[in-house]
């Protein structure tokens, strides 16, 4: 089948957390003069996209995704003039910009909120999911992202408000037409100023089943569970339907949807080559694979047969009928390498590598999280006083407070799988702070920034940044590895990932080693003549029986 060519399939996304990145004016804050600075770090990396997370004005009770104005700048952050010579400045540098959209729940500092608590027949009331209490108690039994009921109680009108998230994140009822319209003004004055698309925060769960249900509860559970009726909910198709026909029909954009539960059946839609809606995912079931019976709290390893099964379902699904994005991580989600490689000294390098090949040789559009080009790993933490994210301050005092978990347990599950992990600082020198601040962090610096940073790498031709530079600039010269089919080899393998990827009269092979275990490996004979066209172990020719080293990764073609 003829694949329908796009820039935005052809793209590498990098993922800035404006917080961690760079700090231009010694506040401990990263800001946008500090992004500015480094576009052209990012430009040799080869990347054309950012994924911006939030720089909207916002109280900061979850780091920027609750906001209080869409069309200000965070104070911290800079001002709209510094925005706007960053956007022109990636712009001179082939670099385009997508915005992080929070609009499934705005900050209740927002002035739609603070105008809708005020009465009952405020014009801004319905903008938001009021309901009366029942029996003297919330609404229904649905329990928040962030820890405790998804419910608030507000005194001046005797009623309570939805928040999937923290009691500060109240959501907005889009059922209610001005909502919609709301967004789609305020998207569009984004798109009038020049920024090239959005990632959409929770975009799956804008939409709830009427009467809001109480949901299930799993035995000792402290609350219901919302999902059957938020996640991909009635109208969530109709929406971003009118989304694209109001907001970005007429602009060349690039737009992902965060969109947990998803599954492929949902995401052909979402996600259908037509562009009705947008132009791919976020799936999270790669992410569900280590979860245990404290959902994600816990030391659990992925078993990779488990994953090869999910990866192979999202590429071979949506083949010719919706398109993948391709991620290990981002801000919610630890280090990939201290999770599915591994961060010891001697392998953190190989491993970082190995992962890279498997992800950027599958089809997609890839994305890179800051730092994760370097092999950035998870953070030894003290201290619960050391984590500032509110899902792992709440997380540990719900577990501890109700025994679901002892506190040397939880500390030990947040330093696994804290979403902190990903937002300490950018290590880019080995100077005080890594580099990223002359003032005092707001959250400790990874105390390897000594060895991993990107002076170090940028001047050695086998670091982990040489070698993601060298994936990025081998897609943009093989359409195979953008449009190739994807097949998976050997799928109950406990270590080796393998696939191929076919397109036109080109070919490639991929494996990659997830394990210490050395193991040979039949090359199938159509490769028998091939050549290498990346090996993190410098390989430049392969033998017939490939002996396969710690975490090695080799593409042939
Ligand atoms: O995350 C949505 C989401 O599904 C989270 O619950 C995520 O699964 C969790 O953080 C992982 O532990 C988005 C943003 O990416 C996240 O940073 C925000 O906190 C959240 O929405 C609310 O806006």
């Amino acid at each position: 089948m003829e694949e329908n060519k796009k820039w935005w399939k052809e793209s590498v996304v990098y993922q800035i957390y404006p917080r961690s990145f760079k700090d231009s004016d010694g506040d401990g804050i990263g800001d946008i003069r500090g992004i500015t600075q480094k576009l052209d770090y990012l430009r040799e990396l080869g990347i054309n996209v950012i994924w911006l997370s939030p720089v909207y004005q916002s109280p900061n009770d979850d780091n920027g995704y609750d906001i209080s104005d869409y069309q200000a700048i965070m104070k911290e952050f800079g001002t709209m003039e510094d925005f706007d010579h960053m956007l022109s400045s990636a712009h001179e540098r082939g670099i385009r910009i997508m915005m992080d959209l929070v609009v499934n729940h705005t900050s209740d500092e927002h002035k739609w909120f603070m105008e809708s608590r005020k009465s009952k027949d405020n014009p801004y009331r319905d903008y938001y999911i009021w309901r009366e209490a029942k029996e003297g108690k919330e609404p229904n039994n649905w329990g928040s992202c962030f820890g405790g009921s998804a419910w608030k109680y507000d005194e001046a009108t005797d009623m309570y408000y939805l928040h999937l998230f923290s009691p500060k994140q109240p959501d907005l009822n889009w059922d209610n037409e001005k909502v919609r319209r709301e967004v789609f003004d305020m998207m569009k004055w984004w798109l009038d100023k020049g920024v090239d698309g959005f990632r959409m925060d929770v975009i799956s769960m804008i939409s709830k089943v009427p009467g809001l249900p109480d949901g299930s509860k799993g035995e000792g559970a402290l609350y219901g569970d919302f999902g059957p009726f938020v996640i991909n909910g009635p109208h969530v198709h109709d929406y971003l339907k009118e989304m694209r026909r109001q907001a970005l029909s007429g602009y060349d954009t690039i737009t992902v949807g965060e969109t947990s539960g998803v599954t492929v059946e949902e995401a052909v839609r979402y996600a259908a080559d037509d562009e009705s809606e947008l132009n791919m995912v976020f799936q999270f079931e790669q992410n569900d694979l280590d979860n245990g019976e404290h959902g994600k709290w816990n030391v659990k390893k992925i078993y990779l047969p488990d994953l090869k099964k999910v990866l192979n379902r999202w590429q071979t699904y949506l083949e010719g009928k919706a398109w993948n994005s391709l991620y290990w991580s981002n801000h919610d989600q630890p280090r990939v390498v201290s999770r599915f490689g591994n961060d010891s000294e001697e392998y953190r390098e190989l491993s970082a590598k190995m992962l890279a090949v498997c992800l950027h040789m599958m089809k997609g559009t890839p994305y890179v999280y800051q730092g994760e080009e370097l092999g950035m790993t998870n953070v030894p933490f003290d201290s619960l006083e050391e984590f500032r994210d509110i899902e792992s301050i709440n997380a540990y005092h719900e577990y501890t407070e109700n025994n679901l978990a002892g506190k040397g347990e939880m500390l030990e599950f947040l330093r696994y799988k804290s979403r902190d992990n990903a937002r300490t600082p950018m290590q880019w020198d080995d100077s005080a702070n890594a580099g990223f601040s002359e003032g005092t962090p707001w959250i400790k610096v990874n105390p390897n920034y000594t060895k991993v940073n990107a002076a170090e790498q940028l001047g050695r031709d086998s670091s982990v940044f040489r070698f993601y530079q060298k994936l990025i600039q081998l897609r943009k010269q093989n359409p195979v590895i953008v449009y190739g089919r994807f097949e998976l080899l050997m799928p109950e393998d406990e270590d080796i990932f393998m696939y191929t990827r076919t397109y036109e009269d080109k070919k490639l092979l991929v494996i990659c080693n997830f394990s210490k275990n050395e193991r040979k490996i039949p090359l199938p004979d159509e490769f028998a003549a091939g050549s290498v066209w990346i090996s993190n172990y410098g390989k430049t020719e392969i033998e017939k029986d490939i002996a396969l080293q710690a975490y090695e990764a080799i593409v042939v073609s």
